[in-house]
């Protein structure tokens, strides 16, 4: 497999995706590293952390209401995965920097949200989940990591089925009928501040009302549910005191922004000590639904990180430990139930820095923003490619201009430790030696 995809001049005139196999350009960024992971489906491995928890919000959303799409590729349009859903030219997710491009205008989607156009045109049911990898250029840290897990949902109501055409008071009647928790819940979400959380001018603030209202009652009640279950499994295993348990779990609700719902929201769950964001989500634009022929309905739709929720719910510390192969780890899983993961030993870590001069007009190769400079994101890129999951995260710890050249210089600081075993110091270095090559080979850096 060639590790350099991006300036080496027998760059390859095809990238194969899932036994597929797709023409490159200029545009293509998709390393080998990461054209790996399409094939593995986390989230379909019934015994894995993601597929439990897939499966556990996926039940608050039964059938018929719902239909579940669990098998869509992540190989999307431009057209999916950002046009249908409004995004702006100009839009930073867009850039190859942030997102693994196949070609000019085929991506890995970047967020199950490619497919909402798709689903809604089908109308194969009033809603739906869709759970899926999806990609991201981005930080290496405990908690992100390239490839991860969302679940998208969504709810339709028709103004052609519903008595006189009142979609908010047959809402309500459905909210009626909805089960009641024993939940905390803050909302400060400017939900009708016209300016910056605006009800679209398609809808009365009484159907943005009814729908918001039902979207924020269906995602409580999952809270309730899933974390509830986990705060049970924390007690089992000694974590939490009885006492603490008594209180209701809390929620609050945030003003958020997406290009492909308003108003939007931000939920976020109050978990040993911390705000989590868990999801976004709002009411459905409805140009979109126009544009899937859907212009009878109007909706919610709300998209959830699986690994967020995963790591909270069995205890899991640092986002690899997904990918890992290791029957330690995935041994300790069972079926539709959340048990507290039990860390084998810690090994330990080993820093590496590594500083140079960026050359001084260079274009990212990988990334290639339209600064025309070297994008964190590469660097993220670079180490991923040559330690794979023994990076555990990486950080720019110096940042810095020469007052008379007008050279910039950068520093990283790169943590290196298995999860598996113990890394070697010669192991260390030869990585972080091959690191700081791969740098000059593809991006022209001068090392100090
Ligand atoms: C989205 O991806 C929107 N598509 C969500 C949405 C759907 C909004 C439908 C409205 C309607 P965002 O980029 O914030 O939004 O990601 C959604 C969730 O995915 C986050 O709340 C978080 O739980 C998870 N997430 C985002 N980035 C990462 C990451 N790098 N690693 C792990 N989880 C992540
Ligand atoms: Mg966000």
């Amino acid at each position: 497999v060639p590790r350099h995809y991006s300036t080496s001049p027998s760059k390859p005139s095809t990238v194969t995706l899932n036994g597929k196999s797709y023409p490159c350009d200029d545009h293509t960024n998709v390393p080998p590293h990461i054209a790996q992971c399409l094939s593995r489906k986390l989230h379909l491995i019934p015994n894995h952390p993601i597929s439990i928890t897939r499966s556990l919000i996926e039940s608050q959303f039964p059938s018929p209401v719902y239909k579940s799409y669990n098998t869509l590729l992540p190989v999307v349009t431009v057209g999916q995965n950002f046009d249908s859903l409004g995004f702006p030219l100009d839009h930073p997710g867009r850039s190859r920097t942030d997102t693994y491009y196949v070609n000019k205008d085929t991506v890995l989607r970047t967020h199950t949200s490619a497919h909402q156009a798709d689903t809604f045109r089908l109308r194969e049911s009033d809603g739906f989940t869709i759970s899926a990898d999806v990609y991201r250029r981005d930080a290496i840290d405990r908690s992100h990591y390239p490839v991860f897990h969302q679940m998208e949902g969504a709810r339709m109501w028709s103004r052609d089925s519903v008595p006189n055409g009142d979609i908010a008071a047959a809402i309500w009647k459905e909210i009626e009928q909805m089960p009641r928790h024993d939940l905390k819940v803050e909302d400060t979400a400017g939900a009708w501040d016209a300016e910056r959380n605006p009800v679209q001018s398609e809808h009365t603030d009484a159907e943005a009302e009814a729908v918001a209202a039902h979207l924020k009652r269906s995602l409580e009640n999952v809270v309730v549910e899933v974390f509830g279950q986990a705060r049970k499994a924390a007690i089992a295993a000694g974590e939490a005191k009885e006492s603490e348990v008594e209180e209701p779990l809390k929620v609050r609700w945030i003003e958020a922004y997406f290009p492909f719902t308003s108003p939007s929201y931000e939920l976020e769950v109050f978990w040993q000590g911390d705000w989590l964001e868990l999801l976004g989500c709002g009411v459905v634009k409805q140009e979109l639904l126009k544009n899937a022929d859907c212009n009878d309905q109007i909706g919610w739709a709300f998209g959830v990180g699986l690994e967020r929720v995963s790591m909270l719910l069995f205890n899991i510390p640092d986002i690899r430990l997904f990918w890992s192969q290791d029957a330690r780890f995935l041994s300790q899983f069972t079926p539709s139930t959340i048990t507290r993961f039990q860390p084998f030993s810690k090994f330990p870590p080993c820093h590496k820095d590594v500083a140079f001069w960026l050359p001084s007009s260079t274009t990212s190769a990988a990334g290639g923003n339209t600064m025309g400079v070297f994008h964190e994101n590469d660097m993220m890129e670079v180490v991923r490619d040559v330690a794979g999951d023994d990076a555990e995260d990486v950080r720019c710890i110096d940042e810095f201009v020469h007052p008379k050249t007008g050279k910039k210089s950068l520093c990283f600081r790169v943590n290196y430790r298995s999860l598996e075993r113990t890394l070697t110091n010669d192991e260390t270095n030869q990585m972080h030696e091959k690191v700081r090559q791969a740098l000059v080979e593809r991006y022209g850096v001068e090392l100090r």
